[in-house]
């Protein structure tokens, strides 16, 4: 990856909290001459950053454009490996494609794959997900964890708590949790994540988690098929909400929570999961390719395996599906 001298000089203005930098400084710093820096400083005005100059003081940024580039998102991330690469495009099928092709590649764990839309984004069972372009964060993390591949189907319901945490510290809202890898606001869906894995049987080499989150549209950027059924971030708070400092505070949320994960198991989390599920204790339609079950859902196991208890008594282990409020 490729970083120009425009991005570095974007990222050092960011990291200069809206002091001034000086055309001198710049070109001490980077090797170049006071009107290429002038050059540089024009081109990222052209793309959206507010940047004014002050007599002899230098240059002072007062607005980033909203993007997901890595030099808007990296400063101020202070993760130690989530996010500490990002691999970012305008347009792509699937970030889980190109994420699954990195860590093939040996990307490290924490690699973020990002794009501003995918023209045939999945869900499970490669079902479609709508990706509007700049609407939402569309994005795929690889992750390197030493777990055998039984623990890896959790890796989504520990997601699920980063995310939820991360939209109300962002937000303010209070999203819940449709088990397995739903996030609904208002009882739409404004999250779906997708757990895949590399593995062989006793080891995995990678998880590829991918998240895709409404964060901008309006009732009218959803493709028709979902409008009924999907929310986001901004028709819930009633205003736009930064996808920067969102995908900061995944970033941070998902390597705190993976760490507890790998090195305290489910235990820990369960609770927290649990407070924000709508699924516990209501009488629930659970749909597979394989079976539909019908009953109440008692809870989740210490593995994160859903129990369902159906009408003749027995308790069902539920390791995924697809869950409606069943009404009786
Ligand atoms: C999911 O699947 O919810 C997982 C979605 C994961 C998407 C991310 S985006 C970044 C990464 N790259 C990818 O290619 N994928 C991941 P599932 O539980 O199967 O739900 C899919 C269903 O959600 C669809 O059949 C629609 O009904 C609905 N849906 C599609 N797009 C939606 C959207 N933008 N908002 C809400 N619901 C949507």
């Amino acid at each position: 990856m490729n970083i120009t001298i425009t991005d570095q000089l974007a990222r050092r203005l960011i990291e200069a909290g809206g002091e001034a930098v000086s055309g001198q400084q710049f070109a001490d710093e980077f090797g170049i001459s006071r009107t290429a820096v002038w050059k540089h400083i024009r081109e990222l005005q052209s793309r959206g950053y507010d940047i004014h100059s002050v007599k002899k003081k230098g240059y002072i940024l007062s607005g980033v454009p909203d993007s997901l580039k890595p030099e808007v998102i990296q400063p101020g991330l202070d993760t130690r490996y989530i996010g500490r690469r990002i691999d970012y495009h305008e347009t792509v099928v699937s970030t889980q494609i190109i994420a699954h092709q990195l860590a093939q590649e040996g990307a490290p764990g924490g690699t973020a794959v990002l794009a501003e839309s995918q023209s045939a984004g999945r869900g499970r069972l490669a079902r479609p997900w709508d990706s509007a372009f700049g609407k939402g964060i569309w994005m795929s993390v690889i992750l390197r964890p030493d777990v055998p591949p039984q623990k890896a189907p959790q890796f989504t319901l520990v997601t699920a708590v980063a995310v939820v945490r991360a939209i109300e510290e962002t937000t303010g809202l209070r999203p819940e949790i449709k088990w397995p890898n739903d996030i609904l606001l208002n009882g739409r869906k404004c999250t779906g994540i997708l757990t895949e894995l590399q593995a062989d049987m006793d080891r995995i080499h990678a998880l590829i988690i991918g998240i895709g989150l409404n964060v901008n549209q309006e009732r009218g950027d959803f493709a028709e098929e979902v409008q009924g059924i999907a929310s986001s971030l901004r028709i819930g708070k009633g205003e736009a909400v930064s996808r920067q400092d969102l995908i900061r505070s995944i970033f941070r949320h998902l390597e705190r929570y993976t760490e507890l994960y790998i090195s305290q198991g489910f235990t820990p989390l369960k609770s927290l999961w649990e407070g924000y599920s709508v699924t516990l204790g209501k009488r629930i339609r659970a749909s597979s390719p394989r079976e539909v079950l019908e009953g109440l859902a008692m809870g989740i196991t210490p593995d994160g395996v859903l129990e369902l208890k159906t009408d003749d008594g027995k308790i069902h282990q539920i390791y995924s599906a697809d869950i409606e409020l069943a009404s009786d």
